[in-house]
């Protein structure tokens, strides 16, 4: 009986209180966008991705907020359309894959570039350092450190380690994100 009416509770508060989070998720290719837009949109990991061409949108609601969450392909041709699906969203979340430590240059490269747009001031920045299910995987630390994320000023900025594979640290990504709701 309590389980109903907390259930019930959630509903009916989440029909006078809903709030709205728009997100973009950038990164290079094969970082782990989409896996990591699948994960929270289902609860299941799936290897049966296939690499995004332009962007994919997705609502996906959690409690009493919606996400509305823009996945922008990563490879180099679609990078110049990360400004445009950043600018007026609630946060960016930047996916490194941090078991392949020789792209992080290229990473940091293309965020402080993304960064640098007028349009994006004081965005909050929340950096994934997925595929940490892989041995020899880059640490938070080692992230701050490569993607050089403390020279970014202008904005709040968070990054965790996490897996989409193992789903490991994706409870504390979603309570980052859901906290962008207004
Ligand atoms: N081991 C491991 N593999 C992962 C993880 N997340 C994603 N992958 C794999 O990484 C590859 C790329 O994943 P995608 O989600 O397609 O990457 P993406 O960033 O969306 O790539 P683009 O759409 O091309 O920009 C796939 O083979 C995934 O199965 C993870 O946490 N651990
Ligand atoms: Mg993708």
């Amino acid at each position: 009986m309590p389980g109903f009416f907390s259930s019930f509770f959630s509903w009916f508060s989440g029909l006078f209180f809903s709030k709205t989070a728009e997100i973009a998720v950038v990164g290079l290719q094969a970082s782990g966008k989409t896996s990591f837009v699948n994960v929270i949109t289902s609860g299941q990991w799936s290897e049966d991705v296939v690499p995004t061409v332009a962007f994919n949108f997705r609502k996906i609601r959690k409690g009493n907020v919606t996400l509305r969450v823009w996945d922008v392909a990563g490879q180099p041709k679609f990078r110049s359309m990360w400004e445009r699906y950043c600018n007026g969203v609630d946060a960016i979340a930047f996916v490194v894959d941090s078991a392949d430590t020789e792209k992080l240059n290229t990473a940091r490269f293309e965020l402080h570039q993304l960064l640098a747009q007028p349009s994006l001031v004081g965005v909050p920045l929340l950096v994934l350092g997925n595929k940490n299910d892989i041995e020899g995987h880059a640490t938070v630390k080692d992230l701050i450190s490569a993607l050089q994320l403390e020279k970014i000023r202008d904005r709040p900025v968070s990054c965790y380690s996490c897996s989409m594979k193992s789903q490991h640290n994706l409870d504390i990504v979603m309570q980052w994100l859901t906290g962008r709701g207004h």
